[in-house]
């Protein structure tokens, strides 16, 4: 059967972090899903289109190793997990930080349904520190945002924030 993953995420914007953990994630499913929370309480700087169309923009070079998909979800985790048939959750986990709020989450889906298993992926050494929230902090200063994120990011937080 077809191996159908899913990660999650608000992509806030999208960061180099959440690139290196899809292109690891790739690998590791038949079928990716990248299911973009429209998380209204978290007020999102990028409306839930500028966020679907900077993945969508993001994973184009990735359609060759995998079957990729792009979905906005209203609703519980492990419901929409369940309506694309994932198998496997995929986060991406950074220092100490991520960890208590993971575990939580874990602990809690897996009452939810126990047959989806979440796989963590360490983040890798050089985007340990990079965040969403944090960038666009940089970028409300003025501050270098490009080790941080694609260029074409870069360019739409700067029109956006009106830089
Ligand atoms: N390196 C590696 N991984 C990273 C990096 C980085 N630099 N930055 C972020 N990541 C990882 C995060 O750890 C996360 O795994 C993923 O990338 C997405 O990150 P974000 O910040 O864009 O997204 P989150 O963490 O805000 O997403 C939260 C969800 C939307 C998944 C969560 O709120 C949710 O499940 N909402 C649905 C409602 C629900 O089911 N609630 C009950 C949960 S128990």
């Amino acid at each position: 059967a077809k191996r159908v993953g899913m990660y999650p995420g608000t992509f806030d914007p999208l960061t180099n972090g959440h690139l290196d953990i899809m292109g690891r994630a790739v690998k590791l499913v038949d079928k990716l899903v990248i299911g973009v929370a429209i998380n209204e309480a978290k007020g999102p700087l990028f409306s839930l289109e500028e966020r679907v169309e900077m993945v969508l923009e993001a994973v184009e070079p990735m359609r060759a190793e995998c079957e990729i998909e792009v979905r906005p979800f209203d609703n519980l985790l492990m419901h929409f997990a369940e309506d694309i048939d994932a198998s496997v959750i995929i986060r991406g986990l950074r220092a100490v930080s991520d960890f208590e709020y993971e575990f939580q989450m874990v602990a809690m889906n897996q009452k939810l349904n126990d047959d989806v298993e979440t796989v963590f992926l360490m983040a890798a050494p050089e985007y340990q520190a990079v965040a969403s929230r944090l960038v666009k902090e940089i970028a409300m200063l003025d501050g270098e945002i490009k080790h941080f994120v694609p260029p074409s990011i870069e360019k739409r937080l700067k029109d956006k924030l009106g830089k």
